[in-house]
This record gives structure tokens, C-alpha cells and sequence, in this order.
């Protein structure tokens, strides 16, 4: 039976895998309109994954005697800057998550709670590898340089079709 306060921080966390979502989402639907088909495709893969994210979570607490709660969103931006200053949101975005993610390992250990704290462990794994790809992703862009982003969308495009 989870605990109430290791439930709670479950719920939180819910909520921001669930705005990750769509605030990808959002990301995605500018990238489309700006004609970076790679760039949303590769967006909205991730807008999937994070509601992924989202179910394990609920699963997880409804799974242990708790009760996830499916919260309200907060509306996520419309207007993106720029195609770099996208994914510089992306890596923050994911710092933050990582940030609550090592919240909660740290909760889960004063409230002896192992089994939340095994489950967590997928999520700090995850977290290395979103950082990583923001990372490389913005590093590509100092690459190929701000004014010169068509091989950078098509690069995008194909790293997704060869999933
Ligand atoms: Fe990318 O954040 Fe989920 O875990």
C-alpha cells in the first residue's frame, strides 16, 4: 500500500508527465506549420512516449492501493522563437523532469519505500537518455548553423524512420 505522501508526489508527477506531453505536442504543431515535417514528427514521438510516461505512472499507483488522478493541464505555449530555442525549452524541460524525478528517489528512501523507489529507477534511466538526446540535438544545430536548418529537419526525419 503506497503511502499517502509518496502518493501524492506519484499524482504530482502525473501531471508533468502528462504536460510534457502536450507541451511536445505543442512543439510539434508549430514545428508542422513551419514546414520542419522531420523536426514535428520527432516531436510528436515524444509528445507519445511522455503520455507513456503518464499511463506507467497511473498504472503504477492504482496498482499499489493508491488512486491516480488524471489532472488538468496547463495551457502550453503556441509561438516558438526559433527551431534552437525549441530545444533549448526541450533540455530544460527534461532538467526540470529529472530534477522531480530525484525528488521523488529521495522521498521513496526516507519513507523506506523500495518498491516506488525500484519502480522510479526506469525513470532516472530515461532521464539520462532524453537529456543526452536534447543535447545532441542542439549541438547538431550549432553544427549545421541557425540559417542553414534543412539538412538538420531531414536528419530528424530519418532518425525516426529508422526506428
Ligand atoms: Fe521526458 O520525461 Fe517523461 O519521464
Amino acid at each position: 500500500m503506497l503511502k499517502k505522501k509518496v502518493e501524492d508526489i506519484c499524482n504530482r508527477q502525473i501531471e508533468r508527465e502528462g504536460y510534457s506531453s502536450n507541451l511536445y505536442l505543442a512543439m510539434a504543431s508549430w514545428a508542422e506549420t513551419k514546414g520542419f515535417s522531420g523536426t514535428a514528427g520527432w516531436l510528436y514521438a515524444q509528445a507519445d512516449e511522455e503520455r507513456g510516461h503518464m499511463l506507467k505512472f497511473i498504472r503504477f499507483v492504482n496498482d499499489r492501493g493508491g488512486k491516480a488522478v488524471v489532472p488538468e493541464f496547463k495551457k502550453p505555449p503556441v509561438e516558438f522563437e526559433s527551431i534552437q530555442s525549441l530545444f533549448e525549452e526541450v533540455l530544460k524541460h527534461e532538467e526540470f523532469i529529472t530534477a522531480s524525478i530525484n525528488e521523488m528517489v529521495d522521498l521513496t528512501l526516507s519513507e523506506k519505500d523500495y518498491t516506488t523507489n525500484n519502480f522510479l529507477q526506469w525513470y532516472v534511466a530515461e532521464q539520462i537518455e532524453e537529456e543526452s538526446n536534447a543535447k545532441a540535438i542542439l549541438d547538431k544545430i550549432t553544427l549545421v548553423g541557425k540559417h542553414n536548418l534543412y539538412p538538420f529537419d531531414r536528419d530528424l526525419l530519418r532518425s525516426r524512420e529508422e526506428k
